[in-house]
């Protein structure tokens, strides 16, 4: 796919501050440019690079705040992985050494007995020079960092981890379909997924109006799109839909106002308010957000672009559990070979 292999930059040209650690941006310099994932090795069925897939031998590492590591949640939850990959969750705030555990005992992570990511960054690589991200997947008895490339994480999660998966998982990535997913997610990536943060951490005028565009006009062709089909690719939930609903979930708690995507809200669209609601009824999607953390980390964390800190009181989020009447349109949230994840395990209900 698109973003993954190269990077999630490739699509942006120049180079820039990465995207949070107000202490490294430079706002007022340079073009945003999502950093490169680093750290591309695959945890494969056949452990060609070296990690076989195996019950209990990760950790999965987020930030619930995090589009990028919601994507692995979802799809963690939806295949039924989470006895076989086990998550710790960051506190939404970073300092100046980042991600911390700061909402574990005693601030350490109770699997991995770190503080802090960096430290698995560090027992990977010495001296690595790169930021440190999430979502990371972290080699449990050895402490090392495998892998920070979301956009292979969900991937492999949905085609490597198979003999893992729970009975009646759906095929997120089914062969026949994947073209098309391919295509729909590289648009998504570009102009919604990153296109936000390209609006949000401009630094020039002509910088946010492009990204402003880029995201209307792809949101525009989606709610098209999804007018008349519940799902984006074929008749159920694929890997697309996940991608795409990490950002509209996001989307009026903090794109709209913090990153000043504010043509109109999301629940002003009809469609995609209705296409977000859908899912995030579906278990497996809403029990993994957690609007706090959304707040928090992005209202606390850009000061650059938010210096007081403050983080709003709203949106109001009733109108989220609605109807959305999608069922209508046809197509079933799974195929009719797939049943539904059950609840999320005790530890990780959202408050
Ligand atoms: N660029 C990341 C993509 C994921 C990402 O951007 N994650 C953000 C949080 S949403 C992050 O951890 N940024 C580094 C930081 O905040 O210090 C990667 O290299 O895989």
């Amino acid at each position: 796919m698109a973003e993954s292999g190269s990077g999630d930059g490739a699509a942006d040209e120049a180079t820039a501050p990465q995207e949070l650690g107000e202490g490294n941006t430079e706002y007022g310099r340079k073009k945003f440019k999502r950093s490169r994932s680093h750290f591309a090795d695959r945890i494969t069925a056949a452990g060609e690079d070296g990690w076989p897939v195996a019950a209990g031998r990760y950790r999965l590492v987020v930030s619930r705040a995090c589009p990028w590591a919601s994507r692995v949640l979802i799809s963690r939850r939806l295949l039924g992985l989470e006895s076989a990959l086990s998550v710790g969750v960051v506190d939404p705030i970073q300092d100046d050494r980042s991600w911390r555990f700061t909402l574990d005992p005693d601030g350490r992570d109770p699997v991995l007995g770190i503080r802090f990511l960096h430290e698995a960054y560090d027992a990977r690589e010495t001296g690595y020079p790169g930021g440190v991200s999430v979502p990371a997947i972290v080699d449990i008895p050895s402490g090392l960092l495998v892998t920070n490339d979301f956009a292979q994480m969900t991937l492999d999660l949905a085609t490597e981890w198979t003999a893992l998966h729970r009975p009646g998982a759906p095929d997120l990535y089914p062969e026949r379909l994947r073209d098309e997913i391919d295509e729909v997610s590289e648009g998504i990536y570009r102009d919604v997924n990153n296109g936000v943060y390209r609006s949000g951490f401009a630094t020039s005028q002509e910088e946010h109006e492009a990204a402003y565009a880029d995201v209307f006009h792809r949101l525009d062709q989606l709610s098209e799109r999804l007018s008349e089909r519940r799902y984006l690719v074929g008749d159920h939930i694929t890997e697309a839909d996940i991608r795409l609903f990490t950002t509209l979930v996001r989307f009026d708690a903090v794109y709209h106002g913090h990153f000043k995507c504010n043509r109109n809200k999301l629940a002003e669209d009809p469609v995609l308010w209705g296409y977000v609601r859908d899912l995030y009824q579906t278990p497996g999607f809403g029990d993994t957000v957690d609007f706090d953390h959304i707040k928090q980390h992005y209202y606390r964390v850009h000061t650059g672009i938010n210096p007081t800190g403050i983080v709003p009181a709203g949106p109001d989020l009733s109108g989220w559990t609605t109807p959305h009447h999608r069922e209508q349109l046809g197509g079933t949230p799974f195929a009719p070979d797939a049943t539904p994840p059950g609840p999320p395990p005790a530890d990780e209900v959202i408050a």
